[in-house]
């Protein structure tokens, strides 16, 4: 919920009164504190004055993932490093992570958009809630985690991996809640039903993101486990979890608008849409100190509603997203590039850049191969070179993208070539 002074509801008018306000300071911060910032703003002839009000944040450019890498580690921070206390990275298009840096105060803003994230799916003091996703550069672990503790819950950093232990855990502590991604959800509720435990856990709520999932899949998940699932959005660039959530009403997910600022262009022409009109979105941040972003784009596709939810918040809501823009794949709620595994396999030697991955779904966690062709003399009959090559190939690539994948060794021109743009994924996961 969105708060005025008087603790009711903000009405549109309000928010966007605040919304410009905010925007006009965080304009005029950023462009005397961040040179990368000033200068693109100087070659797009605009300055800190143009921005009087959220109606003029259409004058701004841009910004893009790229430019998180080109200016890599910490080159679009706005504050001196000694006011970051945290950071997160995330997945690069290529070699390169793209670094988030956090002050206090953003860490305290971020605990409160998870907080109204949980308070909407009614966790709160009293509850018990295993944090399942996982801690450490990725956002999801300690993000979900700072939330949790903010509004009271009693939290059990579980972080991925034990399965059974995580059931276990469940059933003995009698846990209300559990924050994960959707899949693995629906591998523990398998988990569960296997260990004849499904009937004597006491989970009321679950809230789950980081990948894209279906409203067949969360009903799905209700339906399984007799509890109430939300759907959290967020993005490291921007924040983590909890830029945006949906309420008990599942009509797209509430924007923390008082914090993020979002738009849909048009991934083509680049142009602003219209409420309701599909295409990508982009968010200015509001409040952020750290890590400011300008029109950022997400590359991720939805369409937005301004339209008041029955639950009563004024606040925009983002529909289920439609795909990405880009070729960014989510697996095991790791992000992947095809590009990080093309690098890979440049730095070593015998292979060749053909290669094709094949992402599946096996009771309900997601797999990857890769198939990669390797030159001729290794298909000879020195079986063990082969198997050490496969091994190797499968190091470096679980080194460039944190995940262990399986790799095939196939024979030179074995591989489909392509004529047009190459294809490289193979992506057989059916969103049920
Ligand atoms: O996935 C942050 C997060 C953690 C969100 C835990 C929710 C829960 P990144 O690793 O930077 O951050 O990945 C961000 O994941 O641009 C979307 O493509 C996708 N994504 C995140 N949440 C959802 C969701 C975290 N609820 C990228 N539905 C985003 C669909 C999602 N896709």
């Amino acid at each position: 919920m969105i708060w005025n002074e008087a603790k009711e509801c903000m009405s549109r008018d309000e928010l966007m009164h605040l919304q410009s306000k905010r925007l006009v300071k965080q304009v005029e911060r950023v462009y005397h504190n961040v040179e990368f910032y000033r200068k693109k703003m100087q070659s797009a002839g605009v300055e800190p004055g143009d921005i009087k009000g959220v109606e003029d944040v259409y004058k701004l450019p841009y910004t893009t993932k790229d430019d998180l890498r080109d200016t890599y580690p910490f080159g679009l921070f706005a504050t001196p490093m000694s006011e970051i206390v945290r950071v997160h990275a995330s997945s690069g298009t290529t070699g390169k992570a793209t670094v988030v840096g956090y002050t206090r105060r953003d860490i305290e803003i971020w605990q409160e958009c998870v907080a109204r994230a949980l308070t909407m799916a009614g966790v709160g003091k009293g509850d018990i809630i295993q944090v399942a996703y996982g801690y450490g550069l990725f956002t999801g672990g300690l993000g979900a985690h700072y939330g949790a503790e903010y509004v009271g819950a009693t939290v059990v950093p579980q972080s991925t991996g034990n399965t059974k232990k995580l059931i276990t855990m469940m059933n003995d502590f009698g846990t209300t809640a559990i924050a994960c991604t959707p899949s693995y959800l629906l591998h523990i509720a398998e988990t569960l039903e296997n260990e004849g435990l499904l009937g004597s856990i006491k989970l009321k709520s679950a809230i789950c993101g980081a990948e894209p999932w279906t409203e067949a899949m969360r009903l799905q998940i209700e339906e399984k486990l007799q509890i109430k699932a939300h759907d959290i959005y967020g993005l490291s660039e921007v924040m983590g979890p909890g830029v945006a959530c949906d309420c008990e009403f599942h009509q797209g997910l509430h924007v923390a608008e008082d914090h993020f600022l979002p738009e849909i262009i048009d991934p083509e022409t680049l142009d602003p849409l219209d409420a309701n009109q599909p295409g990508e979105l982009v968010f200015t941040t509001l409040t952020k100190e750290g890590l400011p972003l300008l029109r950022y784009r997400t590359k991720d596709l939805t369409s937005i509603s301004y339209d008041k939810c029955d639950c009563g918040r004024t606040s925009a809501r983002i529909s289920r997203f439609k795909g990405r823009s880009d070729d960014m794949l989510i697996i095991r709620g790791v992000n992947v590039f095809p590009s990080q595994i093309e690098a890979a396999l440049l730095e070593m030697s015998g292979t060749t850049p053909h290669y094709m991955m094949i992402v599946d779904r096996v009771n309900n966690l997601d797999t990857l191969e890769v198939q990669v062709e390797v030159e001729e003399r290794f298909f000879s009959d020195q079986i063990k070179e082969l198997e050490n090559l496969s091994k190797q190939i499968a190091r470096t690539i679980q080194m460039a993208i944190g995940l262990a994948v399986k790799v095939k060794l196939v024979e030179p021109k074995t591989l489909e070539r392509f004529e047009g743009k190459s294809k490289h994924v193979i992506d057989n996961r059916k969103l049920v």
